[in-house]
């Protein structure tokens, strides 16, 4: 039986099913959230049937009142410590110059707003339990930009504000903050939504890229991060493959 909940926003899929996995591995009850249930119904059996315990949550998580409701339903799970805010993407490679606003807007509902209603909802919980750890799943795009970037650059930006505000905030309480900030990771949706569906353009982002990092080594790095004593803050975690020096610089074998 888990003694202890773990959040994971945007389970569905890619990074935050693996990290759903590793923190059922580690022993949590993974609670998994995101708007498509059917793959949080396959991704929860599963888990079942590998032994470990999580529930399913229909979440968009710009919707308040949804989130609201998703905050009081996890009352009925063992005491929350874990939130992993992990729901969110990029829409676009536009120049400032012709970027859509809708997709800005977009972008910062999920990436911005989105951490901030499920922070928010669940920061009781977390508090309450004595020992709960918020990590919020940013991106090298939140510490610098790239041409064609700024659109998801600035809500990448703006979330990893949120990571270090709130952990000046909830200094003195026991709640920790941690932000893991990762390069190119291949994953099966993300450039796929980042060029609306088009393959072509979302397979030229990996094209000759020795060893992208997989979802697996972000969620192992998200494991390892929660899983240190509770005294231990990790700040901020960026991680890159080898073949990416930079947002820019990347090693392509042609
Ligand atoms: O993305 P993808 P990744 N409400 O597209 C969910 C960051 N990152 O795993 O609702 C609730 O496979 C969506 O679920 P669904 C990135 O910015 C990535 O690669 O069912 N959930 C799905 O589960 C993001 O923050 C890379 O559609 C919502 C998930 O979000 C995180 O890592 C690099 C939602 C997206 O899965 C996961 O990325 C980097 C909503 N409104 C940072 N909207 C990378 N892949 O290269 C979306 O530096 N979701």
């Amino acid at each position: 039986m888990s003694t202890r909940t773990a959040v994971v926003t945007g389970a569905s899929g890619g990074i935050g099913a693996a990290t759903a996995r590793s923190l059922a591995e580690a022993g949590y009850h993974v609670a998994l959230a995101a708007r498509r249930t059917d793959r949080l119904e396959a991704l929860a059996k599963e888990l079942a049937e590998a032994g470990h315990s999580a529930s399913v949550h229909a979440l968009d998580v710009t919707d308040r009142a949804a989130v609201d409701a998703f905050a009081t339903a996890l009352g009925d799970l063992p005491p929350l410590h874990v939130l992993v805010n992990n729901a969110g993407g990029a829409l676009g490679t536009d120049p400032v110059a012709t970027g859509d606003p809708a997709e800005w807007r977009t972008m910062y509902e999920v990436n911005v707003l989105g951490v901030l209603h499920v922070t928010q909802a669940l920061l009781p919980a977390l508090t309450a339990s004595g020992d709960g750890t918020v990590v919020v799943l940013t991106s090298t795009a939140a510490l610098a930009t790239y041409e064609g970037g700024a659109g998801y650059v600035a809500a990448k930006h703006a979330e990893h504000v949120i990571a270090e505000t709130l952990r000046l905030e909830l200094c003195g309480q026991p709640v920790r903050v941690i932000e893991i900030a990762p390069g190119m990771v291949k994953t099966e949706e993300f450039s796929l939504t980042r060029f609306h569906g088009d393959a072509e353009k979302a397979a030229a982002v990996y094209a000759g890229v020795e060893g992208p990092l997989t979802a697996e080594d972000v969620a192992e790095t998200v494991a390892w991060a929660v899983s240190r004593p509770a005294h231990v803050n990790v700040d901020l975690l960026v991680l890159r493959p080898r073949a990416q020096a930079s947002n820019s610089k990347v090693h392509r074998v042609r």
